[in-house]
């Protein structure tokens, strides 16, 4: 596992790297034909202008992901235009119209919600502008977006089944965490771990609610669950965020998280893995939120007018409660 992680690592750092090259060629393109790129020339100096309109700050995962961007477009002086839309699909749509009208060179958006982005997406595409997807999927016809960059969901999903059925040796209750309601990662998420349950006759989900992704309505929607229902055996969560905020209401109600209530969630942030570490977790299925670098790096091939995959998937593993104490020494986030 810890090869896999360095594996992911010299990737990360391999685009970064490509990123850096782009971005000094670039530099010395500008330096040779100063009358054309005047116009373009940013404060941060660089000749990437890229809009990102990100969902908001409702995770750790999240959290990890804005800093990555936002640190990678300073390593590479892109100008950026950042945006936080609180969650709200309208004021992504209204950051996407800023961009258009600002003139950005490439539009990343995370996708609050897969659906209602077609006359956005039209606008920009009727700029000039292409539109790279970010860690969500939008859903749209293909010729809308340049590429997305993120997960296989439905995998990470069937993962989380899996590791379930190994704590509870295939049979017993378990109650399920769900991401926004709409979103992507919630929708395949609750999708591949169905699927994988197919082979699991005697493990059900007895109740399934939305927590939104964030700890405080995981807490809430736990503090239901265990008020309706007395034999709940596991907790499967579509983020850790949300199995954190499950953790405090297993503890409130006096049980034992980790142990009288399995936990299996997703994103693999430092947190859970201080959870597993306590013997409160028991499994986090990775999901990358270090995009920045092949982020950038698209966007710069998009500007060059190269060709970029329709899906640039991340590389994740499967983290344990009994590896976490040495995991958790290389987590990055
Ligand atoms: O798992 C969750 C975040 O879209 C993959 O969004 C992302 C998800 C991530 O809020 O923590």
């Amino acid at each position: 596992m810890k090869k896999l992680l360095s594996i992911v690592m010299a990737g990360a750092l391999m685009f970064s790297m490509t990123a850096c090259t782009g971005s000094a060629d670039s530099a010395t393109e500008s330096a040779a034909e100063p009358a054309v790129q005047e116009a373009e020339q940013t404060a941060a100096g660089g000749d990437l202008v890229v809009g990102f309109a990100q969902i908001g700050q409702e995770s750790g995962w999240r959290d990890a992901e804005t800093n990555s961007i936002k640190e990678t477009a300073t390593e590479l002086g892109v100008d950026l235009k950042f945006s936080d839309a609180q969650q709200k699909q309208e004021n992504q749509i209204k950051a996407i119209r800023t961009f258009i009208e600002q003139g950005v060179d490439v539009i990343g958006i995370a996708p609050v919600v897969e659906t209602g982005w077609e006359t956005v997406f039209k606008e920009a595409k009727d700029a000039g502008i292409p539109i790279v997807l970010v860690d969500r999927g939008a859903d749209v016809s293909d010729d809308l977006y340049a590429t997305f960059i993120g997960s296989d969901f439905i995998e990470e999903g069937k993962n989380a089944c899996i590791e379930m059925a190994r704590l509870l040796d295939g049979k017993g209750d378990v109650v399920e965490l769900q991401g926004t309601v709409g979103a992507s990662a919630a929708t395949e998420r609750m999708e591949g771990f169905a699927q994988e349950l197919a082979n699991h006759p005697d493990m059900k989900i007895i109740a399934s609610q939305t927590g939104d992704f964030t700890r405080a309505k995981g807490k809430e929607v736990m503090e239901s669950f265990l008020k309706s229902y007395t034999d709940i055996k596991g907790v499967y969560a579509h983020n850790d965020d949300m199995a954190l905020g499950a953790i405090e209401a297993i503890k409130d109600a006096g049980l034992k998280p980790g142990e009288d209530i399995k936990i299996v969630s997703v994103d693999g942030v430092g947190d859970i893995f201080q959870a597993m570490v306590d013997g409160e977790a028991n499994v986090t299925v990775e999901c990358n939120p270090l995009l920045g670098p092949q982020f950038f790096d698209v966007c710069q091939k998009l500007k060059d007018g190269q060709e970029v995959e329709k899906w640039v998937k991340s590389d994740e593993s499967v983290y344990r409660q009994e590896t976490a104490a040495e995991d958790i020494k290389t987590r990055v986030y």
